[in-house]
């Protein structure tokens, strides 16, 4: 019988959905398994990273399941976003439509590669039913005093005159018609994460099952710093302006002091001053920049007087405030202490603007001058030019200089993080709309839960052009408001789809509820997720979010856990020739494609093979092969040893020497694919179930099928079937139903290595007379080198060749070989 994979797999991907054979309901009885992939963005077709990443999921929850675990194992999609804006942009096509129909052909995909997902529940982040929850989220959040509005900048294309995403801005320019892009101030809805910040950040820890390098990432992102905040007053005025500085030590070697350009005070401070010009032709220069320009080590450091000055609280000197573009305004107090001998970023300042440069720290021993210094001293050393600091090590200056500013209240000791409150406002059509009412007299109301959804209109224009299609679409905008019933208008900005996928892993523990985003009770039985699978790529935001929602959904009493997310895995990318595989570069293998030649089994099998899942992957045609060969390599074996199988009990006692190494081989490989799969290293697993199929070649090939130990090949066809189930289910399936197994294998228990079997109680070792190979025997793997020499020595074959020569020496290597030296 030839291996048919296309009508084996397309029967049993129908075999599997008219049986639901994935679906679960809670169970109190089993312990219970959460296997989650990152849900992918419908973009239209899937790619090899899709599905390595499903692939990958795909043996975690088959093997959890024979495992015998309550496996929920979900699917759905974030189906939110530009994309699908875009393409109604170009092409008409209404982003719900486009949307449906890539999902449509995507599903169909997932099902081509047999995933074994619990299709019952599916969820779509951009269905009314769903979305309808992610408005209920923004409203508890608002409730709590967790989502707040304040001003803030957006891109924005002068000439198609509308907000741009990060992503549409290329170097500065409109990705579309390529004019430069501007900065708009407009009123922003805000999630304020930063309320969790040291929570988040704490509890890192936690996360044993997380790599290091995205915990570090996490860390890095939230960056919590030590410092102290300190009072300047500004020269002839009874004002102040605050600093934060994590060096309260370099204080007496501040020269100068800077501003962020769109710091509010900015405009009180320079008006009507001789260099007011200059410092608005400035902040106009400086918007123009990206935050991620401006803070670039290499970004040249630019500034303008603003004719103020600043009094030093600890030397009561007076110095001069500048405006410059490396001092953002939402970090710390948007103002900043300059300290040239000790801050890189302020001696490359100072030397631009020829600003003194005070050493008010030196190397231990050393005594550096500031016209030698050709970079800042940045690091630990002794106080000097510093009052009563003097000769103190500046670790201990630093607390005295808190304590004094404290005393005197200058100042005080201030922890800041580098985390940012999460701006969710997008001028956007396609996302969750913001479940806010304006009203002419009750101002920003809420919309009542039993309102939801707020539903996105559909007879929108797309034109790409002016403010977002929901503002220019009055039969949204209008409405009353829920409070006092006048005429109202509706918030027009939609939700961040980050937002969306913030929560979904929760809704898929009750994702038909139409009351509530999911039950307490479902929720608390499946969270947290056991294992999640992605991409690195979500390392920092997505999790984050992730973890933000879950903790504050915890505060709010909805759920038990704290953290989402127990066991994280980032899986490698697909590369080809040693680059990603992206439609840009035009190296793309499509699964499509792959899997019309082989089959989704062998796609599985070489994906899966080809590397260890956190490592980069190298598409590989001639490794395709490969395993579409050792598909059919497994086919034929079973397909031929079928007839000798029987219902026999298998008699350990009844095993032969060649027989023992067959059972060995089975044994080692259920042994070595246990503990493989449970540190997802499938690559070596699979390579085990290979040598035991050459162990099954190796005794057809070398006995007679009369002397064929049925019981001994059923127990091996069975193993290795079941073993081969969680990387290949198709053709297991198919190879169980022909060899006549009993039962379904979807319910089949994960087998148990047989330790007796695996005790080894013979070698082979060989022996050499003169370093030539004459003879192999089968000797005890503890025989000591006497034992050997004995046993070598009593062969009748070694007795003929040595008969009349002398023995000068043996040389025994345990279990190997032994080298007999004669003359
Ligand atoms: C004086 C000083 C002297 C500083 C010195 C550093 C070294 P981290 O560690 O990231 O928290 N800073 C504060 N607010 C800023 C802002 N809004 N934009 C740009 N820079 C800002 O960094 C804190 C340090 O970054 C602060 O300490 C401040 O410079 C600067 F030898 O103050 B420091
Ligand atoms: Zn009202």
């Amino acid at each position: 019988m030839r291996y048919d994979f296309k009508e084996i797999e397309e029967k049993w991907q129908k075999k599997w959905e008219e049986e639901n054979a994935f679906h679960m309901e809670e169970d109190a009885e089993k312990p219970k398994y959460y296997a989650l992939e990152m849900f992918p963005y419908p973009s239209g077709n899937l790619h090899m990273g899709h599905v390595r990443n499903y692939s990958i999921g795909d043996v975690v929850a088959r093997c959890k399941k024979m495992q015998g675990y309550n496996v929920l194992h979900p699917m759905g999609w974030d189906s939110f976003g530009l994309p699908a804006e875009n393409a109604a942009i170009k092409h008409g096509t209404p982003p719900a439509e486009w949307t449906w129909s890539n999902i449509d052909n995507m599903r169909r995909q997932l099902k081509r590669l047999g995933f074994s997902y619990d299709w019952e529940r599916e969820i779509a982040t951009a269905k009314p039913d769903y979305y309808k929850f992610t408005q209920w989220m923004f409203l508890q959040l608002y409730k709590h005093g967790l989502a707040y509005k304040k001003k803030s900048y957006v891109n924005w294309c002068p000439s198609c005159q509308t907000v741009l995403a990060n992503e549409q801005v290329v170097n500065g320019k409109c990705e579309r018609c390529k004019s430069e892009v501007g900065k708009k101030d407009l009123e922003q809805w805000f999630f304020k994460i930063t309320d969790y910040a040291q929570r988040l950040l704490d509890d890192i820890d936690k996360l044993s099952g997380w790599p290091d390098k995205v915990k570090a990432m996490q860390a890095n992102w939230i960056g919590r710093s030590e410092g102290a905040e300190m009072k300047f007053q500004i020269a002839g005025s009874d004002q102040f302006l605050t600093v934060y500085t994590t060096r309260p030590d370099t204080i007496f070697g501040v020269s100068y002091m800077v501003m962020a350009p769109e710091h509010p005070m900015v405009d009180q401070l320079i008006s009507g001053k001789p260099e007011e010009e200059a410092c608005r032709a400035f902040i106009k220069k400086v918007q123009t920049q990206s935050e991620i320009v401006r803070s670039a080590t290499d970004t040249e450091k630019e500034g303008v007087f603003t004719g103020c000055y600043m009094i030093n609280p600890f030397t009561e000197e007076k110095i001069p405030l500048y405006l410059a573009n490396y001092v953002f305004l939402d970090y710390g107090t948007g103002v900043v202490m300059g300290v040239p001998a000790h801050d890189q970023r302020d001696f490359d300042f100072a030397k631009k603007y020829h600003l003194p440069i005070r050493i008010v720290i030196q190397p231990e021993g050393q005594n550096m001058k500031s016209e030698e210094m050709t970079e800042a001293f940045a690091a630990e050393g002794i106080m000097e030019n510093s009052g009563c600091f003097n000769g103190l090590s500046n670790r201990d200056a630093l607390k005295k200089m808190i304590a004094y500013a404290e005393e005197k209240r200058i100042g005080q000791k201030k922890v800041n993080f580098r985390l940012r409150d999460w701006l969710i406002s997008r001028q956007r059509y396609w996302g969750a709309p913001i479940p806010i009412v304006y009203c002419p007299h009750c101002g920003t109301v809420e919309v009542p839960e039993e309102q939801l959804p707020v539903l996105l209109p559909e007879n929108v224009k797309f034109t790409g052009q002016g403010k977002s299609p929901l503002s220019e679409c009055p039969e949204f905008v209008n409405t009353v408001c829920p409070k006092c019933g006048a005429p109202a208008q509706r918030e027009t900005d939609t939700m961040d789809t980050f937002v969306c996928s913030s929560w979904y892993f929760l809704r898929y523990t009750d994702p038909h509820n139409d009351k509530m985003p999911f039950d307490k009770a479902k929720a608390d039985y499946w969270m947290n997720v056991d294992q999640y699978i992605g991409g690195v790529e979500h390392a920092i935001l997505h999790l984050l979010y992730a973890r933000f929602f879950t903790k504050a959904l915890h505060d709010f009493g909805y759920i038990d856990c704290e953290e989402p997310f127990a066991n994280l895995l980032t899986q490698g990318m697909v590369l080809k020739d040693g680059s990603k595989m992206s439609k840009s570069v035009g190296n793309v293998v499509s699964p499509e494609e792959i899997i019309a030649k082989y089959g989704a089994d062998t796609a599985r099998l070489f994906i899966l093979f080809a590397a260890p899942p956190e490592r980069d992957l190298d598409w590989n045609d001639t490794a395709v092969e490969g395993a579409y060969r050792f598909l059919n390599r497994v086919w034929r074996a079973v397909d031929e040893l079928t007839p000798y199988l029987s219902e026999e009990p298998l008699d350990k006692n009844s095993l032969n020497e060649k027989e023992k190494k067959l059972r060995f081989a089975v044994h080692a490989s259920i042994k070595k694919v246990t503990e493989d799969c449970a540190r997802f290293s499938f690559n070596t697993a699979i390579s085990s179930i290979m040598e035991m199929v050459n162990a099954l070649y190796v005794y057809k090939e070398n006995t007679k099928t009369a002397e064929y130990h049925s019981a001994l090949l059923t127990e091996a066809v069975e193993n290795l079937i079941v073993l081969l189930y969680p990387f290949v289910p198709h053709i297991a399936s198919e190879l169980w139903e022909i060899s006549g197994r009993e039962g379904k294998l979807t319910e089949r228990a994960w087998p148990q290595a047989d330790m007796e079997a695996l005790q080894v109680n013979e070698v082979e070792i060989v022996i050499q007379i003169n370093g030539k190979i004459r003879e192999k025997m089968m000797i005890s793997p503890e025989a000591s080198p006497e034992q050997m020499k004995e046993t070598a020595l009593s062969n009748e074959k070694v007795q003929a060749l040595i008969a009349g020569k002398s023995i000068v020496k043996c040389i025994a290597v345990p279990k190997k070989l032994i080298n007999i030296v004669v003359k």
